[in-house]
């Protein structure tokens, strides 16, 4: 029996729209409890006051406009692009000696050399990507493209994690737009777990895990977001988060110093394309966190991996509405309400022009 989800939503007459069910995913090698009957449920739950965008192109007591002192005392120049400093108040140091303990496997600790750096990613107080300029956006491409390059040549580093907080609400601690990078001595856990399934699926198919799945999801097309000739923009099958996506590069790309020229053009456009979208879902500025997964910087061959971004956005039903990783998630494993080719068709059909730039 086929049940009007369509082919691909329905498993041997079980219409997956409507049934609990458990998806994989691939790159963590791990399940995601789906409950797409439970959206329907009512919720009194917390209610917040999203923050209105700045209204000013230049805020003098914002550490990150340029001209201005930051905390620590050091003044930012006048940029006119974008601007890099290292954080001052960085999550790891870079000189620091190494050192490790370790008492029956149990207590262990290690000494972790890290560099942390904040991009600003234009002047203006009061944009973000989605309402930059196509142009302004690539600038910010070739940044952290140069910056990747940069701290993966220190021979120290092995991975360079570029994000971006979006919102109060994902604790970013200005509007301004910025994002960071941390680049450190050791692969941190989630890149690591990814590698691992990578270069598995590779050794175990002779194919790479994510071209062989962006052609399932681009023949099935249900899951797709937007796209262009560089990149595709989806919900993958196993998104935790309401909103969750990720950005595919079309080529088997390991990182953002393999783009050619065109490729950071239709990077910049698909990170705008996407984030417009999101602020559109809810006419607000869309909290989340975003970051790319390129290959480590370990001196290693990598030909499992292909280069990515996620984004996690944390907003359920509306602007107000929140998903928290809480009770059974924290406890047993993570699980989502609305099903990803719901949040995929919402995401989809929204315009592609910015809601305070008008419709
Ligand atoms: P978030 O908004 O994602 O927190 O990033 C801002 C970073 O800026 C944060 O890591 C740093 C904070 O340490 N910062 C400075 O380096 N200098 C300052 O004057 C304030 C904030
Ligand atoms: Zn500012």
């Amino acid at each position: 029996m086929l049940t009007a989800a369509g082919p691909k939503q329905n498993m041997n007459g079980i219409d997956l729209r409507t049934t609990p069910h458990r998806r994989w995913n691939p790159l963590l090698r791990e399940w995601v409890l789906v409950s797409p009957h439970r959206t329907q449920r009512p919720w009194l739950g917390k209610v917040d006051k999203t923050a209105p965008a700045p209204a000013i192109e230049y805020d003098p007591e914002c550490y990150l406009c340029p001209g201005n002192v930051r905390a620590e005392g050091l003044r930012n120049p006048a940029y006119t692009e974008t601007f890099v400093f290292d954080n001052d108040y960085p999550a790891m140091l870079p000189n620091v000696d190494s050192n490790e303990m370790d008492e029956a496997g149990l207590i262990v600790a290690r000494v972790e050399r890290g560099i942390c750096r904040v991009v600003c990613f234009s002047p203006r107080h009061d944009l973000t990507i989605p309402r930059m300029q196509q142009d302004e956006v690539r600038r910010v491409v070739e940044v952290w493209t140069q910056q990747y390059k940069e701290l993966g040549e220190v021979p120290w580093v092995k991975h360079v994690q570029i994000f971006e907080n979006r919102g109060a609400l994902m604790g970013a601690s200005n509007p301004h737009p910025h994002g960071q990078i941390w680049a450190n001595g050791e692969v941190p856990n989630i890149p690591v777990r990814e590698q691992a399934a990578m270069r598995a699926f590779l050794a175990g198919n002779g194919k790479c895990l994510l071209c062989e799945y962006l052609r399932l999801e681009i023949k099935d097309g249900e899951r797709i977001v937007c796209e262009n000739e560089g990149f595709v923009a989806l919900v993958p099958y196993w998104a935790v988060w309401p909103f969750e996506t990720m950005i595919l590069s079309r080529r088997h790309t390991a990182s953002l110093v393999e783009l050619e020229g065109k490729e950071q053009s239709a990077l910049a456009d698909i990170l705008r394309r996407l984030t417009i979208r999101f602020d559109n879902l809810f006419e607000t500025a869309f909290p989340y966190s975003m970051g790319f997964h390129q290959e480590p910087t370990d001196g290693e061959n990598h030909p499992e991996f292909h280069f990515h971004a996620h984004y996690f956005p944390p907003l359920l039903r509306s602007a107000t509405v929140q998903k928290f990783m809480v009770g059974y998630e924290l406890l047993a494993g993570p699980q989502r309400d609305i099903t990803a080719e719901g949040a995929a068709a919402r995401l989809r059909n929204l315009s592609e022009t910015h809601y305070l730039d008008g419709h």
